[in-house]
């Protein structure tokens, strides 16, 4: 395929979009029938023999979790290579397996229905050439990122921490098409669907709502491309919504029908799924009921050393450069401060550049390890909210949000 300028008039746009079509002929079913891992790791916690998979369309070597509906999480070193995650390492999460293999761009429309004056039926060339364009970058995480580290183990996706990615996302406001369509008075939620659907009749569709002022913020957008490029088939080729510094359950992939409703969406997923206890950082004690629960919704800080990992030899008696990155949640980051000595003395991080509220920041500093031996490198991140990581590790029974400060311990030589 071609590669165009996704910046350029819009017939060169809808080129753009067209020829990344024909990417998917791949098919994904085809990628798992040839799934044949040559290579395998140890991510650390009880069970963690993972593979790494190289044959997903549109991905580079990622680590298999599932095949189908797949699972494919971006391998930790990736985010030391740069402040925005490569859309082929970006990590993958469907919930259902009937996810289309080919999409005809010049076929695709986005229907815009439910409560409103005008019901839409838009294709790609009008979206892209009737609506302003906008940019965003934006982490887009999974409620369950980190999951396999829960004490105690909890059931679910066994994430370690690469159910996360920082991109440069470029498309509508959703807010424009909603305006388009004219929302009526009394409107109270938005529902997104994509194209995938469930193979057992009766699994509930993959749909999910937010609140009708959140989605005509402004920052929630419809985005018809990634880091310059059309999103991979397994990120959601054409179009996904983008919901800034929220988890990424709402972030509908292949996004092709938005619903205006009169009443609170009283659906599956909202309703019974991705719930969590209404609590700060929605910890409850293991055991714990009769906590009122909640749709998950706002992100929280975290912050990640990315260029030791656990166990490296450090030297003793001179400076050693730490780096990583760090986000916010739904605000920007305020502050990274390092410890070298398992959490005595907090050092405060220099931080890279600022790409916008919702994107990884990275920062660097250097440490001075006095004397050999075993030492705790800790870092904590406080976003622009005052609100910073807890030192220990929230907990919920499905393993969602998790954010403590992280650790590695390290061998100074
Ligand atoms: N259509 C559709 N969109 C979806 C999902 C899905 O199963 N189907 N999963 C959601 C969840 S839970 C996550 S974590 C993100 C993952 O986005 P990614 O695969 O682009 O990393 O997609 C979200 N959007
Ligand atoms: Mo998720």
């Amino acid at each position: 395929m071609t590669r165009r300028d996704p910046d350029g008039p819009p017939s060169s746009r809808r080129a753009f979009l067209t020829g990344a079509g024909k990417l998917t002929a791949l098919g994904l079913i085809g990628a798992a029938a040839r799934s044949v891992p040559a290579l395998a790791l140890e991510l650390p916690f009880a069970n963690g023999h993972r593979e790494l998979a190289t044959n997903f369309p549109g991905k580079g070597p990622m680590i298999l979790l599932r095949t189908r509906p797949p699972l494919l999480e971006t391998p930790f070193e990736v985010f030391d290579q740069g402040v925005f995650t490569p859309n082929d390492r970006f990590y993958v999460r469907w919930h259902l397996a009937n996810i289309p293999t080919i999409i005809d761009p010049a076929e695709f429309t986005l229907k815009v229905r439910g409560h409103v004056k005008t019901p839409l039926s838009i294709n790609l060339d009008a979206l892209v050439r009737d609506f302003e364009p906008v940019e965003i970058a934006a982490v887009n995480q999974c409620s369950g990122n980190s999951r396999g580290f829960f004490e105690p183990r909890v059931a679910g996706g066994e994430w370690a921490n690469g159910a996360m990615g920082n991109a440069l996302w470029k498309g509508v406001r959703l807010k424009d098409v909603l305006d388009r369509a004219g929302v009526k008075a009394g409107a109270r939620e938005v529902r997104f669907n994509g194209l995938d659907t469930g193979i057992v009749p009766g699994t509930p569709d993959f749909v999910k709502s937010l609140g009708v002022d959140h989605a005509r913020d402004g920052e929630v957008m419809i985005a018809y491309a990634m880091n310059g490029q059309p999103l991979p088939l397994l990120n959601g080729f054409p179009l996904r919504l983008v919901v800034p510094g929220w988890y990424a359950t709402y972030w509908i992939k292949m996004l092709d029908d938005i619903e205006v409703l009169e009443t609170p969406d009283d659906n599956f997923w909202m309703k019974k799924a991705y719930l969590i206890p209404d609590t700060p950082f929605a910890n409850i004690s293991p055991g714990q009921t009769g906590v009122a629960s909640v749709p998950i919704n706002r992100m929280v800080p975290r912050s990640f050393i990315t260029n030791l990992k656990a166990e490296d030899a450090v030297k003793s008696g001179r400076s050693i450069p730490v780096r990583g990155i760090a986000f916010g949640g739904d605000a920007g980051v305020g502050k990274v401060l390092l410890s070298s000595d398992g959490g005595a003395a907090w050092q405060e991080a220099k931080l890279g550049k600022d790409h916008g509220t919702y994107s990884f920041r990275q920062w660097e500093t250097s440490i001075r390890i006095p004397a050999v031996g075993p030492r705790v490198l800790m870092v904590k991140a406080v976003n622009t909210a005052g609100i910073a990581q807890p030192e220990r590790a929230n907990w919920n029974g499905s393993g969602f949000m998790r954010n403590v400060v992280e650790s590695v311990p390290v061998r100074a030589v």
